[in-house]
């Protein structure tokens, strides 16, 4: 069966469910979004692992016109933001607009009549004029293909598909990967398990997590003067957005944090050996900056164990480490992130004469305009899509500009007579040129390190180089010189 309509979303988490507001906003009520799951809220809905909280605090991480004075903590639990996505939803009739349980699986484009016609995995197809894709960037885990893997005997799982029938009580539980999921579990399971062995591959720099329980006499204050709660986000968010400064050349404002934690990693762990193995030895903030109190702490235990000679192989009862050492396991838990690029490549996307989208990132790069549009994929628009991820403030500033300014991109079809625009590949050159200059100078490629913000040609392809307001700036209104306006015949 095929469905039509003017706009399709793809993705119910903040970006899509923060497209369709802005379009119902706009008095557009001609669209459809699409979800896999059974519900609305991306990744705090699919991300339960224990201890899974935002490392943004609450009152930043979530929509400005859908403030919640209720935030039980400075920084939110999956449940809670889970439980905000859900009543935002409500709130926005969005439930009427949303197709479940429908996955895309490609789209193809039709010059000709100026429509995307997508595919799904059940065989629904929709006909739009414009697709959003609101997929988010990390979500594909990213499962290391170790050798002996399928021999293991007990159980294995990924931290974003946490398996919470596996009881963890007195178990040997091997957990590969310390990054900002496994930060948050460890000291969690460290409860749990009867020896825990974490395999380290590179040590992140975290810092002591400044969270507390929002009092009761606070909320109400929010509740009754919403202004006071605006004001409050307003504060957060310019003391956020100063920590670009460090992020992008002034690389030394970050020398001073860097001996504050070294500091508190030697106060924090007894064993100096052990201390040594946590520190980092590149730049903090070249990969992102984590957050806890009791990351550190729990090393001093007796049944936990830390690793930082790699993983060499899974056998049927372990993990042997690259010093040839099996150590013994029921159940390995990665903590080894996500597929980044390939988010927006799974999807198979044939743009204008019968590009794909996956084979163009793969020969010219993953390159578009603002992050938002593809030259060769008229009418096709992703939301956080590459170089609009943040190491430093609220994606959620990002997602609402990029809202506002699809809408307006729908405003300025309607106004030229148009039904498709396709970014002029010179504005999308120009684009990436001035980003990857300022990125040159930032911390991600100059800090030491490798992450998962660069592409195997060492090219941050996932970072805004720089203060989210420069974002606003770029988006507030539509370059229309830098698109090729056509009107199918
Ligand atoms: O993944 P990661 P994550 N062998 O990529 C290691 C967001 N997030 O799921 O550093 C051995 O951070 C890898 O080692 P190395 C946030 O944006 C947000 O924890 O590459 N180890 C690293 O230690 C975050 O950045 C919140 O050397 C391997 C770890 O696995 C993103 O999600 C909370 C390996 C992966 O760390 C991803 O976080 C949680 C291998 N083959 C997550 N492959 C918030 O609070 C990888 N590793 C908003």
């Amino acid at each position: 069966m095929v469905q039509t309509t003017d706009v399709l979303i793809v993705g119910t988490g903040f970006s899509g469910l923060g497209m369709g507001i802005q379009l119902r906003k706009a008095g557009r009520e001609d669209f459809i979004i699409v979800e896999k799951a059974a519900d609305v809220g991306g990744t705090w809905r699919d991300n339960t692992y224990p201890g899974c909280e935002c490392d943004i605090p609450s009152h930043m991480y979530s929509f400005s016109y859908e403030l919640n004075p209720d935030w039980s903590r400075h920084f939110s639990g999956n449940q809670e933001i889970w439980d905000y996505l859900r009543d935002v939803s409500a709130r926005h009739h969005l439930d009427e607009k949303i197709h479940y349980g429908v996955k895309v699986t490609g789209a193809e484009w039709d010059d000709d009549l100026h429509r995307w016609t997508v595919h799904t995995e059940g065989g629904e197809t929709y006909d739009a004029r414009a697709v959003v894709s609101g997929v988010g960037a990390l979500h594909i885990p990213n499962i290391p293909n170790l050798p002996g893997t399928e021999t293991f005997e007990g159980e294995r799982f990924h931290s974003s598909e946490w398996n919470h029938d596996v009881d963890l009580q007195g178990k040997r539980v091997a957990v590969i990967g310390t990054g900002a999921s496994a930060v948050q579990f460890t000291p969690i399971i460290a409860d749990q398990a009867d020896q825990l062995t974490i395999f380290q591959r590179t040590p992140p720099w975290v810092l002591p997590k400044n969270d507390k329980a929002i009092p009761e006499w606070q909320r109400s204050f929010f509740r009754s003067v919403p202004p006071a709660q605006r004001a409050y986000r307003n504060a957060l968010y310019w003391v956020l957005e100063s920590r670009a400064v460090g992020f992008n050349g002034q690389l030394n404002i970050l020398k001073f944090a860097e001996k504050i934690v070294e500091r508190y990693v030697r106060k924090a762990v007894d064993d100096p050996a052990l201390q040594d193995k946590l520190i980092p030895d590149y730049r903090m903030g070249c990969k992102r900056i984590l957050q806890s109190n009791a990351y550190y702490k729990m090393f001093n235990r007796d049944d936990v164990t830390l690793i930082d000679s790699g993983v060499a192989e899974i056998t049927p009862h372990g993990v042997v480490d690259n010093a040839g050492i099996e150590h013994g396991a029921d159940v390995i838990i990665y903590g080894t992130g996500f597929h980044v690029v390939d988010a927006l490549e799974y999807l198979d996307i044939t743009g204008r004469e019968g590009k794909n989208l996956g084979k163009v990132f793969e020969e010219d790069g993953v390159e578009t305009y603002l992050g938002i549009n593809a030259t060769g994929f008229p009418n096709l628009f992703f939301m956080l899509g590459p170089n609009t991820g943040l190491g430093h403030n609220s994606v959620v500033f990002m997602i609402e500009q990029q809202a506002k300014y699809i809408t307006r991109f729908l405003d300025e079809l309607d106004r030229r007579g148009a039904t498709a625009a396709d970014v002029r590949p010179a504005a999308q050159r120009e684009f990436n040129d001035t980003i990857q200059r300022k990125l040159t100078k930032g911390i991600w490629t100059q800090g030491g390190c490798t992450s998962w913000y660069l592409d195997s040609q060492g090219k941050n392809r996932t970072i805004w180089p720089g203060f989210t307001f420069l974002y606003w700036w770029d988006t507030r209104k539509i370059e229309a010189p830098d698109y090729e306006w056509v009107r199918a015949a």
